[in-house]
């Protein structure tokens, strides 16, 4: 009941939350970016790398109102509660001056992708807009088209989703649906960087909201939470003015895409699958299983790291170990239910890439092959103690209707699944070798669960 007895963090309000509480300087006067992706993630990492600078956002949100209604209620204001060993610090941040709902307020969005005043449009929509030209793809090539039009100054279209090559993943979606004048314009006035984003921010649960009454006094219905660790590798190909983050800015941005991507969300999706399957709601409980916390080293060391070159200076065992390190920490509760959405859109760059590789190189994939059954398993829709698991995909009905049609048997269920060509590439699909391990894990995983089959390794 403490929103009845609470006020609202907002510009006034805020003058009076604790010392230790840090709050932004004074807000910026104009938004240079257009981000586009109201989530906790966006909030809790662009959002905080631009508050350093001078530049302000205007954060649209493609469907749901609730996190934006809630911005402008607070005057933009939210805070980050970064989740350390030594418990929580909380921050407000301020670089959110103003919001849009694209749903309602389509006009609006296209002029400001076309308005003088915006340099930069960042994106944060998840992997699957990218693939419908209805959506964030449509809503971008028309806004180009009055730019173009208008002859207006150049734009750098950023995507900040866990896509390889984003850049050229998003330019991929856009350039088809533009006219011949707009994209010869486009061609000579857009960019669109790749860039690398990291750091772990579960979904706002009552204890987000709790802390940050019970810290600020205040009421904030947008508040966050999140890992302390935060990493943002750009491509350093803007096509105007850009604030001055502290990001590295490099040449080289697929190195470090493919690293994070392989190595952080490829386990990360692996202890999702295998942690559901088993009964345990987050990560780092799942980690906490016997014998996981081995699986997941061996996992980099002997199939993720011979599958790629990491980027200069970068060594892929040391890097898996400070993953798994940021995985076990206490204080962030990151559901598996949560990260085990959208497999079929996360699963090609995160563990089907790796297996691609490792099987042109000829190498082994014997251990790789039993995240992607338990995928598969956690496809089926029921927990190794038959509790009934959602499966939350845009492909749920394709994967369900497949495994319906192969029945019981391992080795239909694989080939049922490895056969869906919209998320299995043709190469790994025919991989002998990867079908007859996936069908022992799935074997496995069947006879004696994931608690047993991590344990036995
Ligand atoms: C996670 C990512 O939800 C997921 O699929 O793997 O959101 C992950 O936490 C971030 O990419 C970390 O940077």
């Amino acid at each position: 009941m403490a929103q009845l007895t609470h006020t609202a963090l907002n510009n006034e309000s805020v003058k009076g939350v604790p010392e230790d509480v840090r709050v932004p300087g004074p807000r910026p006067e104009k938004a240079g970016i257009l981000h586009i992706g109201a989530g906790a993630f966006h909030r809790a990492h662009q959002a905080v790398y631009t508050d350093d600078t001078d530049w302000g956002i205007i954060c649209a949100a493609p469907r749901s109102r609730e996190v934006i209604d809630a911005l402008a209620a607070q005057d933009g204001l939210f805070t980050v509660a970064t989740l350390g060993p030594d418990g929580a610090e909380l921050r407000v941040i301020g670089s959110i001056v103003d919001t849009l709902h694209l749903a309602t307020e389509t006009e609006r969005a296209l002029e400001l992708i076309a308005s003088d005043d915006i340099h930069i449009v960042t994106l944060t929509v998840t992997e699957k807009a990218y693939r419908d030209p209805e959506g964030v793809p449509g809503l971008l090539a028309e806004g180009l088209a009055r730019r173009a039009r208008r002859g207006g100054p150049p734009l750098t279209i950023l995507c900040c989703d866990n896509l390889p090559d984003n850049g050229k993943t998003t330019r991929a979606a856009v350039e088809p649906l533009l006219d011949g004048p707009t994209r010869a314009w486009a061609a000579e006035h857009v960019t669109f960087p790749s860039t690398m984003v990291d750091r772990i921010v579960p979904a706002s649960t009552r204890a987000t909201y709790d802390r940050a009454i019970e810290t600020l006094g205040l009421v904030d219905a947008a508040a966050v939470e999140a890992e302390p660790f935060l990493q943002w590798v750009i491509e350093d190909d803007f096509a105007g003015p850009r604030p001055d983050w502290n990001a590295t800015f490099t040449t080289d941005v697929a190195g470090w895409e493919k690293l994070k991507l392989r190595t952080l969300n490829g386990v990360h999706s692996s202890l999702a699958y295998l942690g559901a399957l088993a009964g345990a709601e987050t990560i780092s409980e799942t980690l906490a299983l016997p014998g996981a916390r081995s699986f997941a080293e061996r996992l980099v060391a002997e199939q993720i790291a011979p599958s790629l070159t990491p980027p200069n200076g970068q060594d892929v065992v040391a890097y898996g170990r400070s993953v798994l390190e940021r995985f076990a920490n206490p204080g962030i509760r990151h559901r598996c239910l949560q990260i085990a959405m959208d497999g079929s859109q996360k699963l090609p760059q995160r563990l089907l890439g790796t297996i691609a590789d490792l099987a042109e190189a000829g190498r082994a994939l014997d251990l790789i092959a039993l995240p992607l059954a338990a995928w598969i398993r956690f496809c089926g829709g029921k927990a190794d103690d038959g509790t009934e698991l959602p499966l939350d995909d845009p492909l749920a009905p394709v994967l369900r209707q497949s495994l319906a049609a192969a029945g019981d048997r391992a080795s239909a269920r694989v080939d049922a699944i490895l056969g869906i060509r919209q998320v299995v590439p043709e190469p790994v699909a025919s991989d002998h070798r990867l079908r007859r391990a996936a069908t022992a894990w799935l074997g496995e995983l069947d006879r004696h669960g994931v608690a047993r089959t991590l344990e036995k390794l």
